[in-house]
């Protein structure tokens, strides 16, 4: 059976899901005694969600549901993933996949050498049906043989892992912004000249081999990035 908190974790998302941002949940104590399990227990759950940037804490005023944006952390995820764990179903558009011979940008950004072979693929990410980012990412065919003859509308990350046993264990990332340009909007639904966040990664294996070079055009409207910082 799975441990007590993820089970927490569901039935409370199966509820977040119904409420409105800003709502309040009820109280630690409260939410031990429905359970039947400790307070540790359900903290637990509760810090998984706001991990995930499902929910919000407030010192001394309680837990609240967050807004309707994908808030994302420090947490290393898959669209896939991100889409799954806030209960909505990703799914894919390819929009191009071809293997060809990486541009100066992407051979530095993969620290491969001048004339290395690449595969690139152009996808627009859905969650239940509706468009959330624009993805190119771009793979080193060497490690990665074949990858065309493979299913890409699903999860690249699932894909290189059962298939090819390469997990990203971490990656570099950069967020910068960008208007939307004409085709970006309308893929994404969104008006010429919206607002959009730009997140690039440098996914790096366990054996620590740079894997994956990838560009995400993110919606403005739906997406934001939250960070402990320290001083
Ligand atoms: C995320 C990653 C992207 C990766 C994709 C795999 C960021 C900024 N980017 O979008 O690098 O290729 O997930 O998702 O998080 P998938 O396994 O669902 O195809």
């Amino acid at each position: 059976m799975a441990p007590k908190h993820l089970l927490i974790r569901e039935q409370l998302l199966a509820e977040i899901s119904t409420m409105c941002t800003d709502d309040a949940l009820p109280q630690e104590r409260d939410l031990a005694e429905r359970f039947n399990v400790s307070r540790t227990t359900v903290r637990q759950a509760l810090r998984s969600l706001a991990d995930d940037g499902l929910i919000y804490s407030i010192r001394g005023m309680g837990t609240f549901v967050s807004g309707g944006r994908i808030s994302k952390g420090l947490k290393l995820t898959s669209f896939s993933e991100d889409m799954r764990g806030r209960n909505m179903e990703p799914s894919s558009r390819v929009l191009s996949a071809t293997e060809r011979i990486a541009s100066d940008e992407v051979a530095l950004n993969l620290e491969l050498a001048p004339g290395s072979s690449i595969f690139e693929i152009e996808r627009l990410r859905l969650a239940d049906g509706v468009p959330m980012c624009l993805e190119t990412i771009y793979l080193p065919a060497h490690i990665f043989p074949h990858l065309l003859n493979f299913d890409l509308g699903g999860s690249i990350y699932g894909l290189m892992a059962e298939q090819f046993r390469v997990r990203v264990e971490t990656a570099t990332q950069r967020v910068s912004s960008q208007l939307a340009s004409g085709i970006d909007a309308d893929l994404l639904g969104v008006p010429r000249q919206a607002p959009t966040l730009v997140v690039s990664r440098q996914g790096v294996d366990g054996k620590g081999r740079l894997v994956e070079y990838a560009v995400s055009v993110y919606r403005g409207d739906r997406y934001d990035f939250s960070f402990a910082v320290q001083r």
